[in-house]
């Protein structure tokens, strides 16, 4: 049985307007990491962060899917083996343009955590600080994203998708961000291949099989075509 494992990251979005993190104009040439997507900057400045990811949420509340995920979402949907969907990013596009059971390492907006007692719920549009916790009570609601120096979610069941993939693809990701870069490694591992769909190289470019390049909304489509009538490995 066939299995596809793809991974995306901000340049699938970017197309439905959204910042990336690392092109020219990106989110951390306004922001600095340190600032607003870290632990400590959350304990020293929670305002600054909570101003920041309601920013993102209203932005990603204002896109649209763009061809690239519709083109995903006919995938995972028309595709005769395995699509597992990986995201970097946290914004909710995939499932809004029809793609199903999504892993979000990096967590997403929509999503509200007890930084005490661990409940998650849906994030209100704007995210005050020191918002209850509807569990606990407690004044510890964060957004349920995965800072820089925390452990991305799902990475178990990731790797067991990795190990078993017949076909990795990143698409839309620079690849200068761990766990999620070294992906391409393991699926090789496991002997799979390799494919990076992406405007212009990335950091983990010369670790692919096959390269595409050129915009999402166009390359993406195309792959699709290629895989689903069978006119590609
Ligand atoms: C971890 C969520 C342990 C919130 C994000 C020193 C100290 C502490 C940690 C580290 C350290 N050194 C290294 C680390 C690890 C660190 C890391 O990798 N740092 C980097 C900066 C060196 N990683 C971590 O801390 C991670 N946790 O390591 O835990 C562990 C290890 C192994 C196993 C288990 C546990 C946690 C990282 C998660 C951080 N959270 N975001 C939020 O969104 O605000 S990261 C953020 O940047 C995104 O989520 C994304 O994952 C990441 C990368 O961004 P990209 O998606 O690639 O976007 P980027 O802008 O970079 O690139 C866009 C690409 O699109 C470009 O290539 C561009 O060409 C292309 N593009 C643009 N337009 C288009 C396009 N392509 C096609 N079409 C277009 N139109």
């Amino acid at each position: 049985m066939e299995k596809i494992v793809i991974l995306t990251g901000a340049g699938i979005s970017a197309e439905s307007g959204l910042d990336t993190f690392r092109d020219e104009d990106g989110l951390w040439s306004r922001h600095r990491i340190e600032d607003v997507a870290t632990p400590e900057a959350f304990a020293r400045d929670p305002g600054l962060v909570q101003a920041f990811y309601n920013m993102r949420r209203r932005e990603a509340a204002k896109a649209r899917p763009n061809a690239a995920h519709e083109a995903l979402a006919r995938l995972m949907q028309a595709y005769q083996g395995d699509v597992v969907l990986v995201t970097q990013n946290v914004d909710d596009l995939h499932e809004r343009a029809g793609s199903q059971g999504v892993i979000h390492m990096h967590g997403h907006l929509r999503g509200a955590l007890c930084a005490a007692c661990g409940h998650r719920w849906l994030a209100p549009e704007e995210m005050a600080t020191g918002e209850a916790c509807p569990s606990c009570n407690q004044a510890t609601a964060r957004p349920d994203v995965v800072w820089f120096g925390e452990i991305p979610y799902q990475m178990d069941e990731i790797y067991d998708h990795l190990s078993e993939a017949t076909l990795f693809a990143a698409i839309g990701t620079s690849g200068q961000v761990y766990p999620a870069a070294g992906f391409v490694i393991e699926a090789k591992a496991a002997r799979a291949y390799t494919v990076e769909l992406n405007l212009e190289t990335s950091d983990v470019t010369s670790a692919f099989a096959e390269i595409r390049t050129g915009p999402a909304t166009q390359i993406v489509p195309a792959w699709v075509d290629d895989l689903l009538s069978d006119r590609t490995s």
